[in-house]
């Protein structure tokens, strides 16, 4: 087998006969497989099975009834099935045109690069079928923010976001992948220096089929960045503060009301405490969830843990001022500091531990949770 081509889909059934067919006619004389990684809710699984058995070349279906980690997940766990060293990647809505593959193969073979990139940005590439000028200007934007956080890894690279690559999959350690959302060449290219070739490409319009592209997706990749760039600590500190600034609008907003000012604090620290969870649970360890048991025991732990931190924290904090003679602000700043520490550790050893049997220990978790900052 030379090569690999994989297909993530979600609910695309009216593609798939089309992009196998043009599959088939493109690599016309090659040694190759399909495998479709399918997380659809729809009948999209059938129409593969039907349209696998009326080919002649490996048609492969692995269907996922527990999704994890979305489309990158998709693509980690095609990798890991593929019988070829080589894997295409490769959307199933036919926005990247199987015509080019031969051309990606080509560059490959030149012998120098780990992966080859099939770019809308460089020289007599397009972005045609980008729906839309907002789509435009944001697929535009977020990847000149991408490449000057990795200035060095994205150097080679003028689209770290397409979703049309063949890699070499002996480069990349598979396990140090943290896919989420939609961007999983970003996520291989930002983890490791790899050689990579680029060749020009078509971006065409979605055959058939809904897009899957969303206001959510756009968030998530803006907190993938953070991870990536600056470790997971980073996006829990973004948090903290958020939640910080919310709690003292907050409390300002009720005495403006008329509150006094201790129920003003308490409900505005109860309020962010809250706010705070949701966003660490969506936001920042969205990928630990799976393994961490349920929502509803992770949220008592955090809201237990908040509370007495608030408990502590005031007391410690007359203490310095009254018994240290540290002025007041400052001595606030080292007790939010200290508990922030205490915090992050708190939730990344024991609120998001994982459960399940053969789960990597606390110590590794906590080295995973804090994560590294990836580029000198
Ligand atoms: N397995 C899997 N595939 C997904 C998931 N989400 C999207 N996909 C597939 O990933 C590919 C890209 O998704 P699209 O919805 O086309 O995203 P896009 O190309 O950025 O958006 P458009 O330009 O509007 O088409 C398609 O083949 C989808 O079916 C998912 O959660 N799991
Ligand atoms: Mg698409």
């Amino acid at each position: 087998m030379d090569l690999t081509v994989i297909v993530p889909t979600f609910n695309e059934g009216p593609n798939v006969a089309e992009l196998v067919r043009r599959l088939g006619a493109a690599l016309q004389g090659r040694e190759f497989e399909v495998v479709f990684v399918d997380d659809s809710t729809d009948d999209t699984p059938a129409i593969i099975r039907g349209v696998a058995d009326a080919t002649d070349f490996p048609v492969r279906l692995i269907h996922r009834d527990e999704p994890d980690a979305g489309l990158g997940g998709a693509v980690v766990e095609g990798i890991r099935a593929a019988q070829a060293r080589w894997c295409l990647v490769m959307d199933g809505d036919l926005q990247h045109p199987p015509e080019d593959i031969p051309r990606m193969i080509d560059r490959a073979a030149v012998g120098d690069v780990d992966v080859v990139v099939a770019s809308r940005y460089v020289a007599g590439g397009t972005a045609g079928g980008l729906a839309g000028a907002t789509r435009t200007v944001v697929s535009r934007g977020s990847t000149l923010l991408t490449k000057a956080m990795f200035p060095r890894k994205l150097h080679g690279c003028s689209d770290p976001m397409t979703g049309f690559f063949l890699l070499d999959r002996e480069t990349v350690d598979l396990d140090s992948l943290r896919p989420r959302g939609f961007k999983i060449l970003l996520e291989i290219l930002a983890r490791r220096q790899l050689r990579v070739g680029e060749v020009p490409f078509a971006f065409a319009t979605r055959y058939a089929g809904e897009s899957k592209a969303s206001l959510t997706q756009g968030i998530r990749f803006l907190t993938q960045l953070a991870m990536l760039r600056f470790g997971r600590m980073s996006a829990f500190a973004l948090v903290g503060g958020v939640g910080a600034i919310a709690n003292l609008v907050i409390m300002w907003g009720l005495i403006r009301l008329g509150m006094d000012y201790v129920p003003a604090a308490i409900i505005a620290s109860e309020v962010t405490i809250i706010g705070n969870f949701l966003l660490l649970e969506y936001l920042v360890f969205a990928d630990m969830r799976s393994e961490s048991g349920r929502m509803r025991s992770r949220f008592v732990k955090s809201f237990v843990f908040n509370n007495i931190e608030a408990l502590i924290r005031i007391p410690v904090l007359s203490l310095l001022v009254q018994g240290a003679h540290l002025p007041s602000v400052f001595a606030a700043g080292i007790t939010l500091v200290a508990a922030f520490v205490v915090r992050f550790v708190f939730h990344a050893l024991w609120v998001y531990a994982p459960k399940r049997v053969g789960a990597p220990s606390p110590q590794s978790a906590l080295a995973q949770a804090s994560g590294r900052t990836l580029e000198g």
